[in-house]
């Protein structure tokens, strides 16, 4: 009965208790209804956006370059917007989220975003922020030489070369004057309709020495001063022991190696060999839209060398001796081996024979008197190279 009573008070505790506990939180109503119903969009938004580019490249030197860029307005809860595109072709509105707008000129362009919703409004207006550039492939080979037309005393192929990279595959925007080619070489190129001011030429540029330079042997063949042989060389990679090697002076004379010319007239002129690294060039090129690029490089200096003949293997053969004219006097010995002028295979004994220094016009009696052959190289080899060569519009403040 005790426990019975005791039962139902607990219980009857336990009901108030409960009845105590507050309700579940819900939001009071008063908030809610500061929302306008007909607007999902609140709170602060920003005119930012994307684009595809931002800086364009392109390689058209002549006419009205074309690039396209799409433009996506980033920000969320956005209502409407509206986009400024100044310089840039809209084809429709500028009023969707995406838009694609083309450009038609080299320089650089504004863009503007004003966004909106019911609660806020944001603008953003990016001064030059798309730039058109050119930048030049510097194809000089084959497949593009109407467009840099190679001029100079030799027009070879071989004059222009791109480098390859691990894979063989060639470096764009990036080509070489070997210093195999020893005579002047260049190549002009023409621009049209460009900006008439504030142009920019740049480019990197590289003198690079050659410590070693191989001659390949079989190009050795010229007995006369008046007209040696101009060489073939042997790139490093490839030489051999029968290759002639050549050490280049540890020090290069200043002079012209690498000029730009405009219009025909030099604005910019390079002698110093920087091996090790790039140098990065900024020309201000004068107020025309229509002009030339010509690259310059010097011939190179030539050295006359003269190279002794391979020993005749036979010359000590006096075993089957030869009649040879060589002496009046029958019984002379002008090396003293034992064997007469008369029939010596090599009367002074130098180790050629008296028919190959008599071919060669050295003296088949004077031992100091050894057939050459008189040829010509390249007197302090270089490379040129040229990369990123780029025509801009001069940021003007
Ligand atoms: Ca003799
Ligand atoms: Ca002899
Ligand atoms: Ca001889
Ligand atoms: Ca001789």
């Amino acid at each position: 009965m005790e426990l019975k009573r005791l039962s139902v008070l607990l219980i009857f505790s336990l009901a108030i208790w409960i009845g105590c506990v507050p309700p579940m939180y819900e939001p009071p109503e008063a908030q809610q209804n500061t929302l306008n119903p007909n607007w999902e969009n609140t709170g602060n938004i920003s005119a930012s956006f994307i684009s595809t580019s931002r800086t364009i490249g392109v390689s058209a030197n002549t006419g009205s370059p074309t690039f396209n860029v799409s433009f996506i307005a980033s920000a969320s809860n956005i209502d409407s917007l509206e986009w400024s595109f100044p310089g840039a072709i809209t084809n429709d509105s500028i009023s969707e989220v995406t838009e694609t707008v083309e450009y038609n000129a080299f320089g650089r362009f504004d863009v503007g975003l004003k966004v909106y919703n019911t609660e806020d409004s944001d603008s953003r207006y990016y001064e030059n922020f798309i730039e058109m550039y050119y930048k030049d492939d510097l194809n000089v080979g084959e497949n593009d030489a109407a467009v840099w037309s190679r001029t100079g005393t030799d027009t070879v192929l071989a004059d222009f070369t791109q480098p390859l990279d691990a894979e063989g595959n060639p470096y764009n925007n990036w080509i070489v004057v070997p210093y195999s080619s020893s005579h002047k070489v260049a190549a002009r190129k023409a621009f049209e309709n460009f900006p008439r001011n504030n142009l920019i030429l740049e480019f990197d540029y590289k003198l690079e020495r050659l410590p070693v330079i191989y001659i390949d042997d079989i190009s050795i063949t010229g007995t006369s001063l008046s007209s040696p042989t101009v060489v073939n060389y042997v790139a490093v990679a490839d030489a051999t022991e029968d290759d002639l090697r050549i050490d280049s002076p540890s020090v290069y004379p200043g002079a012209k190696r690498f000029s730009i010319e405009y219009d025909s007239i030099p604005i910019w002129i390079a002698s110093r060999i920087n091996d090790e690294f790039f140098e990065h060039v900024k020309l201000e090129l004068p107020s025309q839209s229509d002009f030339t690029i010509r690259m310059v490089k010097e011939p190179q200096a030539m050295l006359t060398r003269l190279v002794p003949f391979d020993l005749d293997p036979t010359a000590s053969n006096t075993s089957t001796p030869v009649a040879n004219t060589s002496t009046a006097t029958p019984s002379e010995d002008t090396d003293r081996d034992g064997v007469t002028n008369l029939v010596d295979n090599d009367d002074d004994g130098d180790g050629y024979l008296d028919t190959t220094e008599t071919a060669a016009n050295s003296d088949p009696l004077d031992r100091n008197s050894i057939p050459k052959y008189v040829i010509q190289h390249v007197r302090y080899p270089y490379n040129l190279n040229i990369r990123n060569l780029t025509i801009k519009i001069k940021e003007v403040n």
